[in-house]
Parts: structure tokens; C-alpha cells; sequence
């Protein structure tokens, strides 16, 4: 036939690796794919595939093929290490698929551990997909700023309908193989022996004919309303994203133009968006997420200890937050308070979480009460001596911390960890009032504890490697990023946000007014500004951080615009009002009172208002963020400037498709953001400075320090 197949099967060279193995069970020819560890689409795949179905084509005595993973999975999607190459030069996923596509046998697919991206279009390329009922099935390149590029848009509405198909295109989440069977993507469930029951599915349909191939079917429930109600969910799921809106565009074609014409702009749409500065950031944070769990110094044979047990002090908004971590992954946890009052409204929120869930559908009743049975609330910090690790979630004052460490040292057992949820306090003050340094670690959890997804792993100077080890297989095991950082005031992700907060503040007195400030950190994609969030967060908060680092400082006490606003009894949401009011809607709106003492406090400062443009407010937020991560850098605090990515994107809401602040700044140049940082009165860090005169971005920098 011939239909969309223009390139020809790629010669194997020397250079490339056999990928592909050939072996045959009667009649039914196999193809076993091996790019360990994922089967990603990487070079040898395609070259091995093509040549594959070319000896299956000549041979008579073939009457099917079939396409199996070896090792843990199917394919996992195209190769993003090789998503940098010239298009000539990668692998040559859409030929694959075109050649499967217009092949003359029936081809089936043998699914287990996951089809994803490029990994599924390559099974809709086939005639008849067959699954184990754990694998899993999905289109997840929006996730990664793309969208499918090899037929994907096209072929899977064509198999499960428009609806399901923008579903499954949008979020990037992956469906079961039981689901897929019921919406026709599975044609069938393999019990037992995978190979051996798609050789037997094969055989059975190899005399099917016409073969039903998925480009020749048509598309379901593709009215134009369904499109319309997709473009309008953008603006709430992918506000400011581009590869959405392509994904409902083209599979608008696949529903109302030829198969060829859909097929023919995905490979346009999908160079266009592979190529985005937003496409760079997201697999930027994809790659980063995963480096982040590799430790210098650490190994895969550094010992970990099985955690079976926690043991949480504080049963408050943190604690009651973080006990919900262990309990949803089966960990049994005992939690202390001081006041059996306390203890029962802490149990109170815990449960009524749980049951909020419940009423939502995401959980039974029955979950409900078989976590709520793992938690055991006691007055008794004794009751902890049998826990594998102790996490202290008490509020921020190292004379209590201390004295709790000084009980705990004498109560916990041999080898367990003792950890301290502290957001700024000195990890190293507070290991020392103990006889095992050694064992002791931070794990800042980020509020709340129960839905963000990262841990800031804060390494003391005496922290063990395994105890180091152990919190990292801990975070990877309740669900959360894992990043490791070390001891200063914040650690990395409060260090820079106060630092941020200064010139939010600073940028107000100049004569910005705050929703101007906040509208344009929503601009870059932030879902709140640095008003909005301390609205959140309770102003009283801030500003008895600041005044804590006065006092520790020698300097005066803080009495700023905003200091004044908390004096007024105005300390945010909490109060319906902050710097903002607060009505029944929760949306802020600016308050006249709070907008005449910032200009009173302009006139007392003898400060001239001038009217500060979008463009600045935006270069002067992000980039003292940048600046800080660059002094973090150097201080060795973060190990890369990816980690600091992670810990923005997952604690602080900054764009993941701008990929963290550090990724953003490297795509902005590094020499205008050190020009920008002068020009704006702030001394750009040195390690900045000096990737700037060398024409370097912050993932050279990482590249250069990686063994080091
Ligand atoms: C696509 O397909 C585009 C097409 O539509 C169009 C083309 C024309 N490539 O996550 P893990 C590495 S877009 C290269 O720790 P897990 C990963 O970096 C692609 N490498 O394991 C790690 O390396 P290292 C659509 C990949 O068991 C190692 O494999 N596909 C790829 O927790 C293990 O990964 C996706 O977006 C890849 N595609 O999870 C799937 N995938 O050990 C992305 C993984 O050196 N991948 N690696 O750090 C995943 O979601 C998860 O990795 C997966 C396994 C679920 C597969």
C-alpha cells in the first residue's frame, strides 16, 4: 500500500546497536524490543523494528507479527535524552509507525508495565493491541511541553472517541489495561504468559481481512461543542501553556479532516512545540525531579532502613499533615500532644480530611477507617521508643526544639531517625543536644503536608549517609520529591522567597502598588504573587520571621509598610483582610485603608511614587530569586541548580513549563539577567556573574560540577 510510508527502513550501521530481536513461534513472527531500562524509542529501536517487519513482509509462511517489550515494560515513549537531535538524525519513530500502519499482516502489540507517548502510538500503529492487566496505557507529552508526534492525536480518537481521547491527551495520565479493554484500546486481557497469549491472539486473527487498521476508522462524539468545552477547560488547567491547544486542535482534524491531513500537521505542531522554550522547561524539570535523587557521596549500596513504624510530635496543622503521608502508604503512625484537647482536634482534622476525600469518591469509608486505625494518639512522648523514625512538628522555637531532641535521645531506640520539621531553624544546633548526631536529619514539609509534593531533606554536618539514604527512599516511598539541601537560614526554598519578599515590598514603596506586584508573578504563570501568598500564609508570619532576623541581626525592629498593615490587627485571610479584603468569593481586593498607609508611609520615607512597568516588576521578582539560588549554588547548600528547580516548582508554585527559576533565567540569557540585576541595584552573585561572561547557562554549570 504504501500509504504515508516516505521513509524507507534505515540500513543497520555498525554505530547502530541491535535493539530489535527476531525470533519466530510457527507462523507467527516476533519482535522483541531491548533499550533497557525503559524501552525508550532510542536508536537501534526503529532501524531494528523496520528491518523486523521487512523479513516478516518477504517470508510466506508469516501470517502474523507480534511486538513485545523485554525486560519491565513496553516501550515508555520516544527517547527525551534524544529530543535535542536534528530531526534527521532521530530515531525514526512516525516512519515506524507509518510502516506498521500500511503493513499487509495483522500485527498485535503485547503490552505489560507501561505504553506511553511514542510507546502507544506505536501500539495504535498496530493492528490489535492485546495487555496484562497491570499495564498501563497513556499519551503523557503534554506533560512534557509536547504533544503525541506520531500519530497519537490522530489515531486515539479514532479508538476511544473524542471525549476520552482529549482526556487522556490533556491531563497526560495513563488509563489501566482493564479500562482501556473497555474502551476498546485493549482488544484483549492476557492472563498469565504475555508472548504466549498474543502469539495465540495473533494467530487467530491472522486471516482477518480488510485489516482494520485504526487510520481508517472514524472519529466519535467529535462534535464541534466538544472542542469548544476542551478550549474552554484550557484556560482553568494550561493557563499560558501552547501544546494544549494543539492537542485539541488537531484532534478536532482527526474528526472532521483525512486521516493523511491530521497526520500531516501533528509532525508540524509537534516540531513547533518540541522546539518551545516551555517544552525545554518541562523536560528540564523531568530530568532534574530524577537527578535530584542522586546524592554525591552516596551509592546504590549506601544501607537503608526499612521504615515500619513513625512517630510524629505535634498533631497541629504540619503534624497532622505529615502523619496523613505515612498512613496512606500503610506506615502505622503514633503521634503525641501535650493536652488531650489538642490531640483530639488534631485526630479531628486528620479524619475529617479523610472523609472530605471519602465524599469526593476518591476513597471508600472503609479506607477511611483503615487509616484512621493506623494512627495511635497518645500524651506520652514515651510512647515513641519503638518508632523507626520520630519527626518533630512542633512550632518554630529552638529552646523547645532543643528540649524535645534532649527527651527524645533518651526515648528513641537504637538507629532511629530523629528528624525536625524546622523551616529556618539550625539542623546542626539542634542534632547537637544529642548523643547521636548522627541520626539526625531535617524533613521540612511544606504546608499542606498531606498534597505538596516536596520535602526539602536538610543534611546536618554530622548526618549519617545512611540516615541520609533512608529519608530519600522515605520521601520516594510517601510520594513526595525528595531534595537535599544544606543547613542555613531557610535552607533553599524559604531563603529565596524572603529574599523575594524584600524586593516585593521594596518594589510597593517605590510606588508599584501590591496588585500590580501580584499580577505580575500571576503573568509568569504563578498562580499566587508574593502579596497573595502572604495573605495565605498569615502576615503575622512574615513578620515575626523579620522580626527574629532583626534581633538576630542587632538591627532595629522591623517597622516596613507592611509591618504597619500586621499592627493594624490586619494579618490576611485569616482575618477576611490583610493587604487585601477578603469576601465570601476568597478573591483579594485592594482595601482603600491599606493602599493610604503605604502612601503615608511613602511620604514619611520622603520617597517619589513612580509608576514601575510589568516588565520590571517581573525581572526584579525573578531574578532576586535567581540571584539567591546563585549564592545557594555556591555555598554547596543545593547541589545543582536543578535541585533548586524542584524545590520551587514543587513547594513554591513557580511554572513548571518555565522549569524553575534557575532554567528560566538560562533561557532568558544569564548575560541580561546579570545586566538586568545591575541595572535594578542588585549585585549579581558570582558564580552568575562569571556564567554570564562565559556565555553559560545553569545546566553547564551542573554539567561541569557533576562529579564533583
Ligand atoms: C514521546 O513519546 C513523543 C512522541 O509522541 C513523538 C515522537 C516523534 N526517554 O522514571 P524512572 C529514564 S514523549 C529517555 O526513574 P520509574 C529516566 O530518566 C515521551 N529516558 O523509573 C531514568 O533514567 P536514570 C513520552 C527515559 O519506574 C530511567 O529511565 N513518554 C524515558 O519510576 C528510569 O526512569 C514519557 O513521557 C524516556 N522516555 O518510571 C514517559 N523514560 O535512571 C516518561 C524514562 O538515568 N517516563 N527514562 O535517571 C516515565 O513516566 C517514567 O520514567 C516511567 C518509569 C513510568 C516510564
Amino acid at each position: 500500500m504504501g500509504r504515508h510510508h516516505k521513509q524507507e527502513a534505515l540500513p543497520m550501521t555498525q554505530d547502530t546497536p541491535n535493539r530489535v530481536d527476531q525470533s519466530r513461534d510457527g507462523d507467527v513472527f516476533i519482535l522483541t524490543i531491548n533499550n533497557p531500562p525503559v524501552n525508550a524509542f532510542g536508536p537501534g529501536v526503529p532501524e531494528g523494528l523496520k528491518a523486523g517487519l521487512d523479513a516478516a513482509a518477504a517470508d510466506d509462511s508469516v501470517k502474523a507479527v507480534v511486538i513485545i517489550g523485554g525486560g519491565r515494560t513496553f516501550v515508555a515513549g520516544a527517547d527525551i535524552k534524544g529530543f535535542g537531535l536534528p530531526r534527521e538524525q532521530a530515531p525514526d519513530l512516525r516512519g515506524t509507525v507509518a510502516k506498521l500502519d500500511a503493513f499487509e499482516k495483522p500485527t498485535v502489540a503485547a503490552i505489560h508495565g507501561t505504553a506511553l507517548g511514542g510507546g502507544l502510538e506505536l501500539a495504535l500503529g498496530c493492528t490489535y493491541r492485546v495487555a496484562v492487566k497491570d499495564a498501563q496505557l497513556g499519551l503523557p507529552e503534554v506533560k512534557l511541553g509536547v504533544l503525541p508526534g506520531a500519530g497519537g492525536t490522530q489515531r486515539l480518537p479514532r479508538v476511544v472517541g473524542a471525549q476520552k481521547a482529549l482526556e487522556m491527551m490533556l491531563s497526560g495520565n495513563p488509563i489501566k489495561a482493564p479500562a482501556a479493554k473497555e474502551l476498546g484500546l485493549v482488544d484483549e486481557i492476557v492472563d498469565g504468559d504475555l508472548l504466549a497469549g498474543a502469539v495465540a491472539f495473533a494467530r487467530a486473527h491472522a486471516d482477518a481481512r480488510p485489516l482494520p487498521r485504526v487510520s481508517e476508522r472514524s472519529v466519535e462524539g467529535g462534535s464541534p461543542e466538544v472542542f469548544a468545552a476542551a478550549r474552554e477547560g484550557l484556560k482553568k488547567t494550561h493557563r499560558g501553556q501552547h501544546s494544549p491547544s494543539h492537542i485539541v486542535d488537531l484532534a478536532e482534524m482527526a474528526a472532521t479532516k483525512p486521516f493523511q491531513e491530521g497526520w500531516d500537521a501533528e509532525a508540524d505542531r509537534f516540531v513547533d512545540s518540541l522546539n518551545s522554550p516551555q517544552s525545554r522547561g518541562l523536560r528540564h524539570i523531568f530530568f532534574a525531579e530524577r537527578e535530584a535523587g542522586k546524592i554525591r557521596g552516596l551509592s546504590k549500596d549506601t544501607p537503608t532502613t526499612d521504615i515500619k513504624s513513625a512517630g510524629i510530635i505535634g498533631a497541629g496543622t504540619m503534624g497532622g499533615g505529615i502523619a496523613m503521608n505515612f498512613l496512606n502508604v500503610g506506615i502505622p503512625v503514633t503521634i503525641v500532644e501535650t493536652s488531650q484537647e489538642a490531640l483530639d482536634r488534631g485526630l479531628g482534622v486528620i479524619r475529617k480530611n479523610y472523609e472530605n476525600t471519602a465524599k469526593k469518591g476518591r476513597m471508600t469509608q472503609d479506607d477511611v477507617e483503615k487509616r484512621m486505625g493506623l494512627l495511635t494518639p497518645t500524651l506520652k512522648m514515651e510512647d515513641l521508643a519503638g518508632a523507626d523514625i520520630i519527626i518533630e512538628a512542633v512550632f518554630e522555637n529552638m529552646d523547645v526544639k532543643k528540649d524535645i531532641f534532649t527527651r527524645l535521645d533518651k526515648i528513641a531506640k537504637p538507629g532511629a531517625i530523629l528528624a525536625s520539621n524546622t523551616s529556618t531553624l539550625d539542623v546542626n544546633e539542634i542534632a547537637s543536644v544529642t548523643g547521636r548526631p548522627e541520626q539526625v536529619i531535617g524533613l521540612h514539609f511544606f504546608s499542606p503536608a498531606n498534597v505538596m509534593k516536596l520535602l526539602e531533606i536538610v543534611r546536618a554536618d554530622k548526618t549519617s549517609d545512611s540516615v541520609l539514604a533512608t529519608s530519600l527512599a522515605l520521601a520516594k516511598r510517601i510520594k513526595k520529591v525528595g531534595v537535599v539541601v544544606g543547613v542555613c537560614d531557610g535552607f533553599v526554598g524559604n531563603r529565596m522567597v524572603h529574599r523575594y519578599g524584600d524586593e516585593a515590598r521594596k518594589i510597593v514603596e517605590e510606588g508599584a502598588r501590591p496588585e500590580d506586584v501580584d499580577a505580575a508573578m500571576n503573568a509568569l504563570g504563578l498562580p499566587m504573587g508574593p502579596f497573595q501568598m502572604s495573605d495565605m500564609a498569615g502576615l503575622d508570619i512574615g513578620y515575626s520571621i523579620r522580626q527574629h532576623q532583626a534581633k538576630v541581626r542587632g538591627e532595629p525592629e522591623p517597622d516596613g509598610w507592611l509591618d504597619r498593615i500586621v499592627k493594624t490587627g490586619r494579618k490576611g485571610q485569616k482575618t477576611q483582610g490583610g493587604i487585601y479584603d477578603y469576601g465570601e468569593d476568597r478573591k483579594p481586593k485592594p482595601n482603600a485603608d491599606v493602599q493610604k498607609l503605604i502612601e503615608d508611609y511613602r511620604a514619611e520615607q520622603g520617597t517619589q511614587s513612580r509608576e514601575i512597568s510589568q516588565e520590571e516588576i517581573t525581572k526584579r521578582l525573578a531574578y532576586s530569586l535567581v540571584n539567591e539560588g546563585a549564592k545557594i549554588l555556591e555555598e554547596g547548600i543545593a547541589q545543582r541548580a536543578s535541585d533548586i528547580d524542584v524545590i520551587y516548582i514543587y513547594g513554591y508554585g513557580f511554572p513548571a513549563y518555565r522549569g524553575g527559576p534557575m532554567q528560566y533565567a538560562s533561557e532568558q540569557g544569564l548575560k541580561n539577567v546579570a545586566a538586568d540585576l545591575e541595572k535594578y541595584g542588585q549585585t549579581p552573585a558570582p558564580v552568575l556573574k562569571q556564567l554570564a561572561d562565559e556565555g553559560k547557562t545553569f545546566s553547564d554549570y551542573d554539567r561541569e560540577h557533576a562529579g564533583a
